[in-house]
């Protein structure tokens, strides 16, 4: 299956957008989105963040894409950070707007309303790390390595790590992992909670599309509201939370999805969702 992208931008290429340092691709309601930059390991160059950043803008406005991945080009890094030699030359004004310019980018990722999956191939490592903790999961290769090395640069995160990490892993465990500088593996990132699955790099995306597959057959609506509930609630009290759970439960359950899976399951069948609100 593909989708008609009219920008005056970029070339369609069936299901491939064409981008120069990204690769940006859909099939059956899943979108990927590859790094590509290979040579400098995916590293954030400006053009790479403004092709990502329509990427999402993109995904944004299909209502047939019901999941979305992200990974890196080439068998040894995800994203090695921002490019340092773009970073080498800025002013503090200049590192103040490519901060903000990367935040608003990655939480545009965050507020997207689909599961996004991140599958980190090799280095994930400052700007990196940093998408990555804006997905809803990631799945790692056994040869990962996450860090925040900004410390030995001399600068510290800039992309929202020293905000996301904390409340994935804790405070402590960020702390030292932003004070040192220094990388875990996929299976050390699978202890402290920042990975959900270790994978061998030869099945990791294997892995990650049979759960994408899984995800994208279940109802749009309800998908939306889970990830709201729990990404909404993270940000507030308990009982506040809770509050934003019953909302979206609420919600939930005048959609034609919500008919659907329930009526599927008296009558004994396989609910169709059709992603339907109402
Ligand atoms: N930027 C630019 N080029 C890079 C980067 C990078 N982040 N990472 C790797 N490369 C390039 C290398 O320069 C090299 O290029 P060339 O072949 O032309 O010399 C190529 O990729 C391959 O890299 P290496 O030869 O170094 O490969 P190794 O396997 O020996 O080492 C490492 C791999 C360990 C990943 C190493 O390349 C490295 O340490 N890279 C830098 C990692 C890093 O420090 N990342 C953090 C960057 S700062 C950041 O992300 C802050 C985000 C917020 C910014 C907001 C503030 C303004």
């Amino acid at each position: 299956m593909f989708f008609n992208l009219h920008t005056s931008k970029f070339k369609i290429t069936e299901n491939k957008m064409a981008y120069e340092n990204i690769i940006f691709q859909v099939e059956e309601g899943i979108a990927t989105i590859t790094f590509n930059r290979p040579k400098a390991l995916n590293a954030l160059n400006s053009t790479l963040l403004g092709e990502f950043s329509d990427a999402l803008g993109e995904i944004s406005k299909n209502e047939d894409i019901r999941v979305l991945i992200l990974t890196g080009a080439g068998e040894k890094s995800f994203v090695a950070g921002a490019d340092i030699t773009e970073l080498a030359i800025f002013n503090s004004l200049q590192a103040k707007q490519f901060s903000k310019h990367g935040q608003l980018i990655i939480g545009k990722l965050q507020e997207l309303s689909i599961p996004v999956i991140g599958a980190v191939n090799g280095f994930a490592l400052g700007g990196g790390s940093e998408i990555a903790l804006a997905c809803d999961f990631i799945y790692a290769s056994e040869n990962a390595k996450f860090g925040l090395p900004e410390i030995n640069l001399g600068i510290i995160p800039g992309f929202g790590g020293t905000q996301r990490l904390p409340r994935l892993i804790g405070k402590n465990m960020a702390k030292e992992m932003i004070f040192t500088g220094k990388m875990v593996s996929g299976a050390e990132a699978r202890e402290i909670g920042i990975v959900n699955k270790v994978c061998p790099p030869e099945s990791l995306m294997e892995e990650v599309l049979r759960t994408a597959k899984e995800i994208a057959s279940k109802g749009k609506v309800s998908l939306r509201a889970a990830k709201e509930a729990v990404n909404n609630g993270m940000n507030t009290d308990l009982l506040t939370g809770c509050n934003i759970e019953c909302d979206a439960f609420a919600l939930c359950m005048s959609s034609e999805d919500a008919k659907e899976g329930t009526t599927a399951f008296l009558e004994k069948r396989k609910p169709v969702f059709k992603g339907k609100s109402e």
